[in-house]
């Protein structure tokens, strides 16, 4: 057997095994990529309080030894940012990824959990936009992120999607895939591609009443995994959607509050379990 292909998250523990480095690290697994986290946060949500989250930054400090642990063995073929608590901790990373160019980076522009309506304060926005963006190889906003990274407020159409994506792509990613998801109106989950030269649609059938939680870490992580394998970027994000969507399918109630996607649902409807 060829040697793994290494590939790095940096993202929170979403203690309910959904989203964050859960998802992506199963979701690297999946791919037969050697998966490696370095943890950003702690999520954890209070099942006496209408699973309300509470969110424990992890130290600046700490977020960058893990980086150089990470970065201190063969090269990573890709890595991804998640949930990140603080514009210190983005800068920490920023500064570190800067030192590897040679690593494609993925930005899931994590802002708010599904189902909370704090979304994060406007510091980590800026922060997201000054550091990170210009680092992306890919950038993986849903409408409400495209919508606040683009400072176009809240996105309706493909039209206002088109907007949006040139306006982040000016911001110096290289790459938007802005995710209509079941937001966008109509019967399909349509994302949208641009590369600063052209728009590319990807479209899937929405799944109904989706167990969907941790569909966005999942998607940003198969492409990362995808990436590394040598795809190219669009082949790695129509991958992924693939993958998400057959992982939403498989999904399932965690409990009345939460239903994540089973990130193993696209190889066991390949293969049968070992
Ligand atoms: O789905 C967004 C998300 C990302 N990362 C972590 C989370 C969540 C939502 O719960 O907990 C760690």
């Amino acid at each position: 057997m060829s040697e793994p292909k290494l590939t790095l998250t940096i993202a929170g523990n979403d203690a309910s095994g959904g989203a964050g480095i859960a998802a992506d690290l199963k979701t690297f697994a999946e791919y037969g990529t050697y998966g490696i986290a370095a943890l950003t946060v702690i999520a954890t949500m209070d099942p006496q309080n209408s699973w309300s989250h509470n969110v424990t930054p992890i130290d600046a400090q700490i977020v960058k030894d893990q980086l150089t642990t990470a970065f201190a063995g063969p090269a990573i073929s890709a890595a991804k940012t998640g949930m990140l608590p603080n514009p210190e901790v983005t800068r920490v990373i920023a500064d570190m990824l800067k030192e590897h160019p040679e690593t494609p980076l993925i930005v899931d522009p994590v802002m708010v959990c599904k189902g909370e309506s704090d979304v994060l304060n406007p510091e980590n926005v800026t922060a997201l936009k000054e550091y990170l963006v210009p680092l992306a190889s890919i950038i993986t906003p849903n409408l409400f992120e495209a919508g606040q990274l683009s400072e176009l407020g809240l996105l309706h159409s493909l039209d206002d999607m088109k907007e949006a994506a040139q306006i982040i792509y000016d911001k110096g990613a290289k790459l938007v895939v802005i995710k209509g998801g079941k937001a966008l109106e109509g019967e399909d989950a349509v994302d949208l591609v641009f590369d600063g030269e052209s728009f590319t649609l990807l479209s899937a059938r929405k799944i109904p009443s989706a167990n969907s939680h941790g569909a966005g870490c999942t998607f940003a992580a198969a492409i990362t995994a995808g990436l590394a394998k040598g795809l190219d970027p669009v082949e790695a994000i129509r991958k992924a959607k693939h993958f998400v969507t057959e992982a939403m399918q498989a999904g399932f109630a965690f409990n009345e509050y939460v239903g994540p996607v089973f990130h193993s649902g696209y190889r066991l409807n390949r293969q049968s379990e070992i």
